[in-house]
């Protein structure tokens, strides 16, 4: 079995490859003499029973990550978890969404069975499987028909297995004393950052505050043709103690729903 490290560097590499966005920011904290540390990937799906989040994460199940919360988004029709490393608390905690695919149109639900009737049902337990990108077909008219229920479809019809984003952990950088002067930096930079809710999702008082940078569009291969569309972004998490004096692990679900819309169309 592949190690969780090993694990990591695959979807780094294979998001660095779509997300030179990533790269960029990555290397600009690094100029600055910052260690860029990972606070967590996040990961889309559908619901059907082959591709859910249930048969998922027994990959990373069994490089010992437990599940240890839940989050509803209900005007977006999407069930989330978190999880965590049971032994090393220093390893990436992994967000994981799906698309409840039942409360969309018949049109919608067809587009996703045709998906899922594309992908080996052996092939889910691969270890590899994550970062594998799109293994089904998908023309842009669907792209289209999927972009107009739901923008999450869409996105995950299109790209499939890879990380949505990684995120650099505030706590760890040394240059920054807050969300706020990192998020001006990001936008010296010439990032455009995601504003939906704010340019900062979440308060000290939550004990987490988050903001993230709009996915840039990336030329995509579709089965007929190539199209701009919206890829991946890179988000930035400042974490707070809680009560028993460790850092807050979870995730708050009103603004991780403001965070999905990282990958919208500007
Ligand atoms: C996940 C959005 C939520 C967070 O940190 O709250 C999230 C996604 O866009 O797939 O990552
Ligand atoms: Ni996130």
């Amino acid at each position: 079995m592949q190690s969780v490290e090993t694990f990591f560097d695959h979807l780094w590499q294979q998001y660095t490859d779509i997300n030179p966005q990533a790269h960029a920011i990555h290397a600009l904290l690094q100029a600055r003499g910052e260690t860029v540390v990972n606070d967590h990937v996040a990961l889309r799906t559908f619901n059907t029973e082959k591709l859910g989040i249930d048969r998922l994460s027994t990959i990373f199940e069994n490089m010992g990550y437990e599940n240890r919360g839940s989050y509803d988004f209900t005007a977006k029709q999407l069930n989330a978890y978190h999880f965590e490393h049971k032994e090393n608390p220093n390893h990436p905690k992994i967000f994981i969404s799906e698309l409840i695919t039942e409360s969309f149109s018949d049109e919608l639900q067809a587009i996703v069975q045709k998906i899922d009737d594309q992908v080996d049902a052996a092939e889910v337990f691969d270890e590899d499987f994550l970062y594998t990108g799109r293994p089904w077909n998908l023309t842009f008219d669907e792209y289209i028909r999927l972009l107009q229920e739901s923008e999450y479809a869409a996105w995950t019809a299109a790209f499939g297995y890879r990380a949505n984003h990684f995120t650099v952990s505030i706590n760890h950088l040394t240059t920054f004393f807050d969300i706020q002067s990192l998020n001006q930096f990001i936008l010296d930079n010439g990032f455009a950052m995601n504003e939906s809710g704010g340019l900062i999702k979440g308060t000290p008082q939550q004990l987490l505050e988050q903001s993230s940078t709009m996915a840039p569009m990336v030329n995509l291969e579709f089965s007929d043709v190539n199209h701009l569309i919206p890829s991946c972004f890179y988000e930035f998490a400042k974490r707070y103690p809680t009560e028993s004096g460790k850092l807050y692990q979870g995730f708050i679900a009103a603004s991780a729903d403001k965070i999905f819309e990282s990958t919208n169309s500007m």
